[in-house]
């Protein structure tokens, strides 16, 4: 069993809703249990599509849910990518530099494998390449795990999110800290 530590994000349709449902498909995965899932938190959209407006309606939800699985880092992306398909993002098949700012009824993404690094372009990083960057990311999981330290930076989630220069908003959601059923 290794540990995993996903982000999930939605800014568009039932946020709530979809970050529950995703949860819940990856979850009900074979191989996959339960450990622990951060708060929602709202986030102000990191980088935007050029004209893209700065809305509040176009600010996303994001959490970071921990698992344990048996799922290789490649099985487990596969199923990522199905339960994206299944709650309805839809890829433009866009460059990747074209589609990473549209807006999306949810995106997945594998933050750390255990103690793995591992680097197929295009494809699959871990871990993500720019989890130290973003608060969306760090905020979450820091309240997971703030004592794991990253197995590239050797940094501490905790000195990650202090030394962190991001101004991109994140607040906590209006929504009870156990927003999610399992
Ligand atoms: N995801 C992105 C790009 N920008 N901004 C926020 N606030 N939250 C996200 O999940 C997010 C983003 C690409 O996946
Ligand atoms: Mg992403
Ligand atoms: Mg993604």
């Amino acid at each position: 069993m290794t540990r995993v530590f996903l982000s999930i994000g939605s800014n568009l349709g039932d946020r709530p809703g979809l970050l529950r449902q995703a949860l819940g498909l990856l979850l009900a995965t074979e191989g996959v249990r339960f450990l622990d899932a951060s708060p929602l938190y709202e986030t102000e959209p990191w980088e935007r599509a050029p004209g893209q407006s700065v809305n509040r309606a176009d600010w996303f939800l994001n959490c970071v849910v921990a698992i344990e699985t048996t799922l290789s880092p490649d099985a487990l992306l596969e199923r990522v990518h199905q339960i994206e398909t299944a709650l309805g993002r839809v890829r433009s098949g866009a460059a990747p530099e074209a589609t990473r700012y549209e807006r999306r009824t949810l995106d997945m993404d594998i933050l750390l494998y255990g103690e793995q690094v591992i680097s197929v372009p295009d494809d699959l990083h871990i871990p993500h390449l720019l989890m130290h960057e973003r608060g969306f990311v760090l905020r979450p999981l820091a309240d997971l795990a703030p004592e794991l330290e990253h197995p590239v930076l050797y940094r501490t989630v905790r000195e990650l999110l202090d030394e962190l220069e991001d101004d991109h908003q994140v607040t906590l959601a209006e929504m009870p800290a156990r927003w999610f059923e399992v």
